[in-house]
């Protein structure tokens, strides 16, 4: 099978591919309760209960997308935020569409990938707290590769694209997700150092827009100066100001667009 070859000699734990699956960060943290090592990973073409944030839909059809959870044990981060593992995921989607197909990828922050301002893949790391430590992430990992996978326009909130439309190239799934693993292997270690932020923030989208990032009831304005050395967002207000933005459960948009997410 074309991913057995692909993934050839990187240090995963367990991994298993899956033609149809609910949702594969389900999967990944069923095996992380059952005592699944470091780096497991699941990988689907289908996914039928693929979730967002805040329980929001991710659609997989089949055949057209890349979906995958990758297994972050703490002992193996030297840094266990899931806010900096989103920004991994993101950084490591970028690096790689960039390298393998010529691209411009930007990233939303936190947690999406841009290609020529549409989102073309979107990241959902989720972690799990026991008796108030830090027991493991799962990294989640969805991108549309062909045009069957983009949603219709009224289902989203931002347009879509996908990989090939892009790249006018076609993107296939094993090597698009050997280039990815790499990249998050490259980074993983790094995660608390000042190369990885700034990595992120070259990437970063709409750097020096106006824009306004919701949370909950509070809303920041300013123009999109890029991010503080723990990863937080940083905007700058119209007296000067620096106005700082946690990842947690945010919306970033351009001030021109004013549909909510
Ligand atoms: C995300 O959430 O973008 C995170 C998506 C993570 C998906 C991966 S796939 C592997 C793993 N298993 C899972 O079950 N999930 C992870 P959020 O920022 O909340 O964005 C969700 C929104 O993106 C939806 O409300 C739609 O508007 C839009 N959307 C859904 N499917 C899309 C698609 N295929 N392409 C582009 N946009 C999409």
């Amino acid at each position: 099978m074309a991913f057995s070859a692909a993934l050839d000699g990187l240090p995963l734990g367990r991994w298993q591919y899956f033609p149809t699956v609910g949702s594969t960060n389900d999967v990944v943290a069923t095996w992380a309760a059952d005592g699944a090592p470091d780096l497991s990973l699941a990988v689907a073409d289908e996914q039928i209960a693929g979730r967002g944030r805040s329980g929001r839909t991710w659609f997989t059809p089949p055949g057209s997308a890349l979906a995958f959870s990758l297994l972050l044990r703490p002992e193996g981060l030297p840094q266990a935020d899931p806010a900096r593992v989103a920004g991994l995921g993101a950084l490591a989607v970028a690096e790689a569409l960039e390298a393998l197909y010529g691209l411009q990828p930007e990233i939303k922050w936190p947690n999406d990938v841009l290609l020529n301002g549409r989102k073309v893949c979107g990241v959902l790391a989720e972690a799990e707290w026991l008796g108030g430590e830090l027991a493991w992430i799962v990294l989640g990992i969805g991108i549309n590769l062909t045009s069957g996978a983009v949603p219709p326009l009224d289902l989203l909130a931002l347009p879509a694209t996908c990989v090939a439309s892009e790249a006018r190239q076609p993107a296939p799934a094993p090597h698009t997700l050997r280039a990815i693993l790499e990249r998050i292997l490259y980074w993983k270690s790094q995660l608390n150092q000042p190369e990885f932020i700034a990595a992120w923030e070259a990437r970063l989208a709409y750097r020096g827009q106006t824009v306004r990032v919701a949370s909950g009831l509070e809303e920041l304005h300013g123009t999109l100066a890029g991010l503080a050395e723990d990863g937080r967002l940083r905007l700058v207000g119209p007296t000067g100001e620096q106005r700082l933005a946690a990842a947690g459960e945010i919306r970033l948009r351009p001030e021109v667009d004013s549909r909510a997410k």
